[in-house]
């Protein structure tokens, strides 16, 4: 065979697997479609389980869109031995963060030891949050969880310095005084979300999606309404819960919730997409770049394409 014909034929050959694999892409879209739709189901309370096996979760929670808590999943954390006000004052006091008030806005920046002598302070004015502290930069704090099963993140595909240029380099702390609380909110483009606690109580407060239009988006405190301003909420059916040290929640994706810090706290939280909500969370990011949206189903199904991608600045 000369060279011409073994060029001519690598050409071929090229081309046709980037075409059957551009179609089992595009199958596997069509398919992902029908199955991730938003679905919820109301609950009266949130279970509380344990000895729940992968498929279960899928059956009774993932497909369903229904809140849970899981009881047994952080034993095995160093998380839950290590971390606490003490540990993170030591080893990561210097550190500059963010602290956000009960509207989830920024209010200004703390060192961790400064917070945490905030926290201690007794003061009834306590109110500003540690909270969302993205720690992959941290990769010794990574080591001390583990991610539960039943969360599988097609976002780790993707390289870390893509994710942290987004400010999507989850896993988060939350370290936060008694009261404090981010507000009524649900999580970001439709992410599923799940809330890990280490030390203290938090009271959570849920909402289906299609309350929606009763929460003034966030703007009502769910732990002290103000009907007279917010007079729909009245409408609304709040579900409580207190969530226990060593206990991990599951938030489906789009359901409001208000979370509270019943007593000073440390939690830890990651949102995540796969095959339950993927579709929702490319529709979430194409109503805010056209770009962004059509990019990142590409790039969770080609990985390599996003290293490219982030070299040559077009992402
Ligand atoms: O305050 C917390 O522990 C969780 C807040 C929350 O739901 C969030 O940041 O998305
Ligand atoms: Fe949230």
């Amino acid at each position: 065979m000369s060279i011409d014909n073994i060029t001519n034929w690598s050409f071929v050959l090229i081309t046709l697997f980037v075409v059957i694999r551009l179609i089992i892409y595009l199958l596997k879209r069509m398919w992902q479609k029908n199955k991730c739709r938003l679905v919820w189901t109301p609950i009266d309370f949130v279970e509380r389980r344990s000895n729940l096996s992968g498929d279960e979760f899928v059956r009774e929670y993932a497909s369903v869109g229904k809140p849970v808590i899981i009881t047994d999943v952080m034993q095995d954390w160093n998380a839950l031995r290590k971390w606490n006000l003490d540990f993170f004052k030591s080893e990561y006091g210097s550190i500059e963060y963010f602290v956000k008030d009960d509207t989830n806005q920024v209010k200004g920046s703390m060192t961790i030891a400064d917070y945490i002598d905030y926290m201690n302070v007794n003061n009834s004015e306590r109110r500003l949050y540690l909270a969302n502290w993205l720690i992959s930069y941290y990769p010794e704090l990574l080591e001390d969880y583990k991610e539960p099963i039943y969360f599988p993140n097609w976002l780790q595909k993707l390289p870390r310095k893509l994710l942290q240029k987004y400010e999507y380099d989850n896993p988060e702390i939350f370290i936060g005084s008694k009261d404090t609380s981010v507000g009524l909110h649900e999580d970001p483009d439709s992410c599923a979300a799940w809330l890990g606690l280490i030390s203290g109580r938090k009271q959570i407060v849920f909402f289906t999606p299609d309350q929606k239009d009763f929460l003034y988006a966030g703007q009502v405190d769910a732990f002290n309404p103000n009907l007279e301003k917010f007079s729909l909420y009245a409408k609304a059916k709040p579900v409580e819960v207190t969530l226990e040290p060593g206990e991990i929640i599951y938030i489906p994706p789009k359901w409001w919730h208000q979370v509270k810090n019943l007593e000073n706290s440390i939690g830890l939280g990651n949102i995540f997409v796969n095959e339950w909500n993927s579709e929702l969370v490319f529709q979430a990011f194409l109503e805010e770049s056209p770009i962004k949206g059509h990019l990142l189903p590409l790039i969770l199904e080609f990985p390599w394409l996003s290293k490219f991608l982030l070299a040559t600045g077009v992402i």
